[in-house]
């Protein structure tokens, strides 16, 4: 990992870019995908499987047998981890829900939103290296606590036409309604128009390749509703010197399996501190079976040595990290200046790990500077709020007046005269 000394200020914009990812011909690929799958619905999906898989599928649906068996094969230590980790994630989701709060704006006039369900939902799984169940937990469980009528599932299998049991036992303890062998741009597609077999929806939430990505995006443009536009995953780490070098370069690293492409930053204001967790994590890299990744990403990656603790959060801010990670036994002090950021994890024990599982906290967070302007995933992102006023005949005739005059300034007769007719009827007139 190269360390940077001191960068000047008018270089951190260009630190602090993610590489961009070479577009070429995608948008055209995906699109036709989706113009397809428009249009050939289920007979689309098996096309795409078969040509992007290698796998002819009889059935899209996963049947109960195949549930059934999936149980059966995940060990049950790993059953008990991940209903810790339920727990965990619904009592932290369970607390984002809001009550509807009445306010009387002025007398006669009461205001208040109310939090319904998006009442279809689909939750998009990769494929790939690692089959991330965890990710099902981040996204069912959520849909699920808001009360979402349909929550479906869309993952490609292996070779074999299967699907990895810890996925399929996950998404059956949540309560996934349905899940569908598709992966790739056409599950993306097959969820947003509908096909024979899979219900349309109002909403797609989760990672993805860059085809997802391009897919959603497109579909987004076609009206339904997306999570956050994705990018590879990403950490910062700032480090002091109360800070466990073995634990940061673990960190660094486990951001770095992810894939080639994601990014590990370290900030801290001690040349020491930097050269002794780049060592620590030159040996760290060697012994991970996925050290071939982890290194292409490492080489995407950096430290910087800054001037002072100031400095490290205002360039973790410029950069705008999906994982922010503090470590240093102060973390508290920086809180406050904490602008930019998906997640942000508090002192030497809270390793991104922590977050990815099983905290509670969500992983599903904004990358590639979107932190900056996005949320990650919460129960929010599975409700509308729906406004609601009740105005009475005290609330017209205190508000009236004031509305008849802005309808009229703004050239919209019938806008004043909805309010007049009503005046006129209080007033007997
Ligand atoms: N760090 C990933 C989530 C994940 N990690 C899943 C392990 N499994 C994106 O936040
Ligand atoms: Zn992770």
């Amino acid at each position: 990992m190269k360390i940077i000394k001191r960068p000047l200020p008018e270089t951190w914009s260009s630190l602090c870019k993610r590489a961009t990812i070479n577009e070429n011909s995608l948008q055209e690929t995906v699109a036709s995908i989706l113009k397809e799958v428009k249009q050939n619905k289920d007979t689309a999906l098996k096309k795409y499987t078969q040509l992007f898989d290698g796998v002819a599928l009889d059935a899209i649906e996963v049947s109960e047998e195949e549930l059934k068996e999936a149980e059966s094969l995940v060990a049950s230590e790993l059953k008990s981890a991940i209903q810790l980790a339920k727990k965990n994630i619904e009592t932290f989701h369970t607390s984002q829900k809001e009550t509807a709060k009445k306010v009387t704006t002025t007398n006669g006039v009461t205001c208040w939103r109310k939090s319904v369900a998006i009442e279809k939902v689909g939750l998009y799984i990769p494929g790939g290296s690692a089959p991330l169940f965890s990710t099902i937990l981040m996204l069912g469980i959520p849909a699920k606590i808001a009360g979402c009528k349909e929550i479906v599932l869309c993952t490609p299998t292996n070779k074999e036409g299967k699907i990895n049991p810890a996925i399929l036992y996950t998404a059956s303890l949540v309560g996934v309604t349905k899940i569908f062998k598709v992966g790739g741009a056409q599950a993306i597609g097959a969820m947003a128009y509908g096909t024979e077999t899979i219900p349309q929806v109002y909403k797609i939430l989760g990672p993805g390749n860059q085809y997802v990505t391009k897919a959603k995006e497109l579909v987004q443009q076609q009206g339904v509703a997306i999570d956050m536009p994705a990018g590879p995953s990403e950490v910062l780490v700032i480090a002091d010197e109360t800070s466990n070098p073995e634990f940061v370069a673990a960190d660094l690293l486990s951001q770095a399996e992810h894939g080639a492409d994601s990014q590990a930053v370290l900030v801290t204001t001690s040349n020491e501190v930097a050269e002794n967790i780049v060592t620590e994590l030159n040996q760290q890299l060697d012994k991970l079976p996925r050290k071939e990744l982890a290194k292409k990403a490492i080489e995407n990656s950096f430290a910087v040595v800054l001037s002072s603790k100031e400095a490290c959060i205002d360039f973790s801010n410029s950069y705008a990290p999906e994982h922010l990670i503090i470590a240093s036994e102060q973390a508290y002090k920086y809180i406050d200046g904490i602008i930019n950021a998906g997640s942000v994890f508090l002192g030497n024990y809270s390793c991104e790990s922590a977050g990815d599982y099983a905290s509670g906290t969500n992983h599903t967070l904004p990358t590639n500077g979107y932190a900056k302007s996005y949320s990650g995933v919460s129960l929010d992102s599975f409700v509308k709020k729906i406004t609601f006023q009740e105005v009475t005949q005290e609330g017209i005739e205190n508000i009236g007046e004031a509305i008849e005059l802005m309808a009229e300034a703004e050239g919209l007769q019938a806008h004043k005269n909805a309010i007049t007719v009503r005046l006129k009827e209080i007033r007997n007139v």
